[in-house]
Parts: structure tokens; C-alpha cells; sequence
């Protein structure tokens, strides 16, 4: 199956009407990419493995054993109503990359292998890269059972109905120590890449934290406004809050999420819990950011009678890239652009225990995350290109 046909395949796969995709973890749709993936391993004589955590694995093997790899790869699931090159292009693109090396007649001294990571975005069970965070020790594996989707169903739950052990997931060390280095290609999610591919130097710090906002559910007819204890007059005044402190500290800040309790038209709610994240080029910004946001949501929750708590429910530290490797792939590449990105990845994760890095794939728009997103087919093939003359470069000598 080539290049064009494994994104036909994969292409309809959990989109929704309005053309975004919905493939969270342990759900059909995702079930359904993880099909597809072991299909395309097993057409390449691809060795596939699911570790303990739900991350899927495709080896190349040689017959040294897995010592001193090359890993490669992405994830499949997406956030709700997400594009279809966030996550999937850096796995199509390694699978049509070892195809081209195969035309090149490469014979790898080392194994290659392709990686799937489980629950990058976070979407249905709220922590970022889940899957390498568990691989990496990154998180508790006792918290990693316990995450909770929004109908209350746990990481462990939904890992059991899908037919694997939840009591198994944890650190996988001798799987880490077999990994010489891991390349990620991934579709920019910026505007900032003016050619088809570039490299990155870092990944900003972010973090996700979670507001409870809890007043008094009431009529919203016979109930006085002096009477009122409504959460979700100081949920709007965090809203606007973090806005104005993003701008003040040159952040982002962004609250996407949120739930009402009971949220029905007639009801003052009794609880709002809203998500916040916040980013910048460096800790300090951020950390000021979520202070000034969390003052101003404090000092609104006393003057509304509500009661506010904040929890940080994930950070990532900045990542600076392994800079030999950084340099080695950018001058594979002819030198290409070098740039930071907003975006979170397992690259990020895995960059704290093997030599990591990442290539972008020119977004002409900059869109992500939203259905609109996209690359031109012209840079994904001189991604997979590129990707190849870099595996190449890693795994012939
Ligand atoms: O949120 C992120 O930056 C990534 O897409 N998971
Ligand atoms: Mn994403
Ligand atoms: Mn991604």
C-alpha cells in the first residue's frame, strides 16, 4: 500500500460529520486506526508489538537484536473534532518511509522501529501523551489507572474492555534501553515554517490545570441575584482573566473546556469545572500566567459566594532538543529552518531518556486541532523524503 493509498484507508476512520476526526482512546474509531496500523506493519514484515501500556510498536529487525534503535512514529488519536495530519501524517509518512529505504535497498545495521503512542492528546482521559508518560515513568501508573472520561470511566475500564491487562501498564525500562534514538515527524501547527520541512529546536512548557467552581444550584426564575451563589459568573471573570494575563506575560492561555452542572436553561448551576491551558517559551511566564489567572478566579469565586479549587492536572517542562541529533538531521537535510513549537508531543516525553527530535511539515495555514488543518500533498511527500534520508542516515551506519 502506498503513500496515497494508506491515507485513503485511513482517511475515513473515525471523521464526524463537519470533517474532523474523533479517535479517542480505547474507543472503535481509535480500535479501528489501531487495525489499520497492524495491517500496514504486517504488509512490510513489519514485527508488531503492543507494550504493556497500549503503545503499539513495528520493528524492522535486524539480526543483532534491539539494542541501539532508531524509533520513528506518532500517534493516531486526536482531540474532538481534530484534523487528519495531527499524529497520522508522522505515522503514514514512517511507514512510506520504509518503503522508500527498501527501493534505496538500505539494509539497516540497527532495528527501525515505528511507534503509536497511546493517548497523546489527552483527549478522552484528560493527561497528554499518557502513553509515553507511562512508558517513560513520566506518570504514576496508579493516577494512570484512575483517569476518569466524561461519563466516568477510567483508563483501567476502558484498557480492560479492549482486552488488556490495566494492572500491567508502568515503565517499561529494558523497552527504553533498547532505543538509541527516537525521530518524530509531525505536521506543523503553526504558521511559522515557510518551506516544506524544518526541524525543531524545543517545545514550549505547558501545562493543563482544572478549575471546580462549586456555588448553589437554584430556580433561575424565583432566585434574586443578592440570593445568588452562581459559578459561573467567576467562571466568565477566569475566562476574560486569562486572556489578559497570557497577553501581560506573552503566553497563551486557553479554556476550551468546560462542564456545567446540571446545565439546564432554567438552572443556576451548582458547579462549573472549566479546563485551563497555558503556555510560553519559558517557566516563569507560565507559572506567572496561571498566578495572575488563579488570583483573579479567587478573588471573583469570594465577591459571587462561591467556593474555587484549582488543580494542576499535567506540566511539561520546556524541552530543549538533543542538539547532536538536532544538527546531525539538519545537516541531512541541506539545513533546514530550526524552530520552537506551542505544540506538545511524545517527542517531548521521550526527550528526557533517549536522544530525540522532530520534524515539521509545512500547515500553509497554521490551523490544528480543528478540522480545517492541512498540508499540502506536494510537503508530505518531501517529508516522507526527508524522513527517509534521515532513517537512513541513523539506521545504515
Ligand atoms: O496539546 C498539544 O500540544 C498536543 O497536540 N497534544
Ligand atoms: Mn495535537
Ligand atoms: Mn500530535
Amino acid at each position: 500500500m502506498g503513500y496515497e493509498e494508506m491515507w485513503r484507508d485511513l482517511l475515513p476512520i473515525g471523521r464526524v460529520s463537519g470533517g474532523g476526526y474523533r479517535r479517542f482512546s480505547w474507543t472503535a474509531a481509535e480500535r479501528e486506526c489501531r487495525a489499520w496500523f497492524a495491517e500496514e506493519a504486517g504488509r512490510r514484515g513489519l514485527t508488531l508489538e503492543q507494550d504493556r501500556n497500549g503503545n503499539l510498536f513495528a520493528w524492522w529487525d535486524v539480526p543483532g537484536g534491539r539494542r541501539d534503535a532508531v524509533l520513528t512514529g506518532s500517534h493516531l488519536d486526536s482531540v474532538p473534532d481534530g484534523g487528519a495530519f495531527d499524529g497520522p501524517l508522522g505515522v503514514v509518512s514512517a511507514l512510506a518511509a520504509v518503503d522508500l529505504l527498501r527501493e534505496r535497498g538500505v539494509t539497516p545495521v540497527r532495528p527501525l522501529g515505528i511507534a503509536v503512542f497511546a493517548e497523546e492528546e489527552g483527549a478522552r482521559f484528560g493527561v497528554a501523551c499518557l502513553g509515553s508518560r507511562l512508558l517513560t515513568g513520566a506518570i504514576d501508573p496508579v493516577r494512570a489507572r484512575a483517569l476518569r472520561d466524561g461519563d466516568g470511566v477510567t483508563w483501567a475500564d476502558a484498557m480492560a474492555a479492549a482486552g488488556h491487562d490495566p494492572e500491567a501498564i508502568g515503565p517499561d525500562p529494558d523497552l527504553l534501553a533498547g532505543i538509541g534514538c527516537f525521530v518524530e515527524l509531525h505536521v506543523e501547527q503553526g504558521r511559522a515554517l515557510e518551506t516544506p520541512v524544518g526541524v525543531a529546536s524545543a517545545i514550549w512548557p505547558h501545562g493543563r490545570w482544572r478549575f471546580d467552581f462549586t456555588g448553589q444550584g437554584n430556580h433561575a426564575g424565583t432566585t434574586l441575584l443578592p440570593d445568588r451563589r452562581d459559578p459561573m459568573l467567576p467562571f466568565a471573570h477566569t475566562v476574560l482573566a486569562a486572556r489578559d494575563a497570557a497577553t501581560r506575560h506573552e503566553a497563551v492561555a486557553t479554556m476550551g473546556k468546560v462542564r456545567v452542572t446540571p446545565n439546564g436553561v432554567n438552572a443556576i448551576p451548582s458547579a462549573v469545572q472549566a479546563w485551563l491551558d497555558t503556555r510560553a517559551p519559558d517557566d516563569a511566564a507560565v507559572r506567572a500566567t496561571v498566578a495572575d489567572i488563579r488570583a483573579a478566579a479567587e478573588k471573583a469565586a469570594r465577591e459571587h459566594g462561591v467556593e474555587v479549587a484549582l488543580a494542576e492536572e499535567s506540566y511539561t517542562q520546556v524541552v530543549d532538543f538533543h542538539a547532536e541529533l538536532r544538527d546531525r538531521i539538519a545537516a541531512t537535510l541541506g539545513g533546514p529552518p530550526v524552530l520552537p513549537t506551542g505544540a506538545g508531543h511524545d517527542a517531548g516525553i521521550l526527550s528526557a531518556h533517549v536522544p530525540t527530535a522532530m520534524l515539521f511539515v509545512r500547515n500553509p495555514t497554521g490551523v490544528s486541532h480543528a478540522p480545517e488543518e492541512h498540508a499540502e500533498p506536494a510537503d508530505c511527500l518531501t517529508g516522507v523524503e526527508a524522513l527517509a534520508d534521515v532513517l537512513e542516515n541513523l539506521i545504515a551506519k
